[in-house]
């Protein structure tokens, strides 16, 4: 079957998968979050990868689809889980097309009561690409979400050409450092200076700051220094099933 019928399939059958890459909380050192990473199966045990899925979703109109089914399946997750598993919180990935749906805040928080995951327990991410090509359209929306209790991520942080004083003005609760800064802070002055002013900002603007791409013992030390809350990378876990993320969570607590 051509890629668009897998996806549709997939999507009907609920085939398509959801996997989760934990984030620790530092201080704590409990994974108290994690990232939900759509995983289309290619039909030779092996997936596409979500970058693929998602442009193929956009391409072909079924964005709207495939974005309700990863919130709803993650939401019912944590509804589930989240208490025994100590999960606190699930990020949800959102498209700039997700965004330009009509009554889009009604949309999603409707998904999110019938999954019975409570709204504090949702966090969606958007990039700054996206938050800037339709800011007056996106502003409202993300502020009705965030009345409702909604907490908004400004993903791959650091890497766009807006001023910082512009993305400080944004209506979100978290930023998430891209991988491609901090790999660069273990080699760079420069990049570990830019991240500690990022943190002092983020610290000024009351924003919880998540650094990604985390890979080796040294970066997760550099980022732990610079103040930031929460890391995401490899160094900890990769994305992963949600059995293996039940079983990965349950060996930490
Ligand atoms: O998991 P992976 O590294 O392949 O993800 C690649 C990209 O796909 C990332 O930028 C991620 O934000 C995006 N992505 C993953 N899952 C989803 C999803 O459910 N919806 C949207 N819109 N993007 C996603
Ligand atoms: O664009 P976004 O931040 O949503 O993308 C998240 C993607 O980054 C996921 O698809 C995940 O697989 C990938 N990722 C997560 N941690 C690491 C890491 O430590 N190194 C690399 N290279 N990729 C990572
Ligand atoms: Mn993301
Ligand atoms: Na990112």
């Amino acid at each position: 079957a051509d890629i668009i019928t897998r996806l549709e399939a997939a999507i009907k059958e609920e085939t398509l998968e959801v996997w989760y890459q934990p984030i620790m909380h530092l201080a704590t050192g409990s994974f108290s979050t994690a990232e939900v990473l759509v995983r289309l199966p290619d039909g030779n045990g092996g997936f596409f990868s979500a970058g693929q899925a998602v442009a193929l979703a956009e391409r072909s109109g079924m964005v709207d689809q495939l974005g309700n089914y990863v919130l709803s399946r993650a939401g019912r997750f944590i509804n589930a889980q989240g208490k025994a598993l100590g999960l606190k919180n699930i990020h949800v990935n959102l498209s700039v097309q997700q965004l330009l749906v009509e009554n889009i805040s009604d949309h999603l928080l409707s998904i999110i009561r019938a999954s019975g995951a409570d709204n504090g327990q949702i966090t969606l991410e958007l990039t700054e690409s996206v938050l800037i090509q339709s800011i007056e359209h996106a502003s409202s929306t993300l502020e009705a979400l965030r009345q409702a209790g909604i907490q908004i991520a400004l993903d791959d942080f650091g890497v766009g050409y807006s001023s910082l004083n512009y993305l400080f003005n944004l209506p979100v609760d978290v930023i998430k450092i891209d991988r491609s800064l901090t790999q660069q802070i273990c080699t760079s002055h420069k990049q570990r200076a830019l991240l500690n002013s990022i943190v002092e900002m983020a610290e000024v603007n009351a924003l919880t700051v998540v650094a990604e791409g985390v890979e080796t013992l040294e970066e997760q030390r550099e980022v732990a220094a610079s103040g930031v809350q929460y890391i995401q990378g490899y160094y900890y876990a990769r994305p992963m099933c949600e059995e293996a993320l039940t079983k990965f969570l349950s060996q930490k607590t």
